[in-house]
């Protein structure tokens, strides 16, 4: 039987200062997305996008904080669309869209994985850990919290209510480089794994891929994969809109799609902000449906895969 992935365009650009990500769907789709996955032999189903209605301002004591009544909106109906999504494919992918939509795809994952019995691991490739609450952002961008609230960290009464948290210790971080005061000390007080830029200079992106991995696999859980756009080095990535210098190479990004393909654990995806407004001739969102391919199956040579 082939595997089955359904493609959900988020059009969300409410958590971001800059507009443009709600471009980011059609960009995808333009890239030819659907098409290359098919082609590895997947069954594609294109859900289309999801959209959310007017809001009502909703206030904060925190006056940085913008936007908020329409991301929790999307929140919402991400939540409720995703655990359906999960439900129903094997690997759905959900295209953003800023990064705030996390904080509904992966709640909703969340609550479908606790349906199963089995509990979620999350691997965050991106330059920032998000990890803002809503009292500690400083920039109002609500692209900054999805990790803090999925993680049920208090200060989060103005999203909808979080049913399943995902455990700190399920979720591994890399290529971080931009971290916040309040940030840093969230990552010290929950423990989560964060492989910064140095770090993986240090030790390569494979081992501590391979590590975590292995805990997926020890513990029989699904695994999302959220990925944002300056995870990547901007000068390959220019289509978002906050870069940070010293990114992923292509090389490592590419190796850790194929390794995670290997693995066969992963069972949903992120593919977030992505700014088209920002792209240099669809380079950008050519190259994320690319290593979204080698996730899909995508190979150069056939080879002895690692037995897990
Ligand atoms: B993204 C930032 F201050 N931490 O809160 C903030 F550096 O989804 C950036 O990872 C947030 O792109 C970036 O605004 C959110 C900033
Ligand atoms: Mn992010
Ligand atoms: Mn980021
Ligand atoms: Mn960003």
């Amino acid at each position: 039987m082939k595997k089955t992935c359904s493609l959900l365009g988020a059009p969300i650009q409410t958590g971001a200062s800059q507009p443009g990500c709600v471009m980011g769907p059609a960009a995808l789709r333009t890239a030819g997305l659907a098409r290359v996955l098919a082609d590895l032999d997947w069954t594609v189903t294109d859900l289309g996008d999801l959209a959310i209605g007017p809001q009502t301002p909703l206030p904060h004591a925190n006056p940085t904080i913008h936007d908020l009544a329409e991301t929790r909106a999307w929140i919402t109906i991400l939540a409720q669309t995703a655990q359906e999504a999960a439900r129903t494919h094997d690997l759905p992918v959900f295209m953003g869209g800023d990064h705030a939509m996390a904080a509904g795809t992966v709640s909703g994952i969340a609550a479908h994985a606790a349906s199963l019995n089995r509990p979620l691991f999350v691997l965050w490739l991106d330059a920032h850990p998000d990890l803002h609450t809503l009292d500690t952002t400083t920039s109002g961008n609500l692209h900054g919290t999805p990790v803090a609230y999925f993680t049920a960290q208090p200060g989060f009464e103005a999203y909808p209510p979080l049913k399943h948290a995902v455990e700190p210790a399920n979720i591994c971080m890399m290529g971080i480089r931009s971290v916040d005061p309040a940030e840093r000390d969230r990552i010290s007080a929950t423990g989560i794994e964060v492989h910064d830029m140095r770090a993986l200079d240090e030790t390569g992106v494979l081992a501590p891929l391979r590590a975590f991995l292995a805990r997926v696999r020890a513990a029989n859980g699904l695994l999302h994969v959220s990925f944002d756009v300056d995870f990547l080095d901007p000068a390959i990535a220019p289509a978002v809109g906050t870069t940070v210098p010293g990114g992923a190479t292509f090389r490592e990004a590419h190796l850790i799609m194929e390794e995670l393909c290997d693995s066969t654990l992963v069972t949903s995806l992120d593919l977030v902000e992505l700014n088209p407004f920002l792209d240099e001739r669809g380079r950008t969102a050519k190259l994320i449906r690319d290593l979204t391919a080698s996730l899909f199956g995508r190979r150069v040579l056939d080879r002895m895969t690692r037995s897990y």
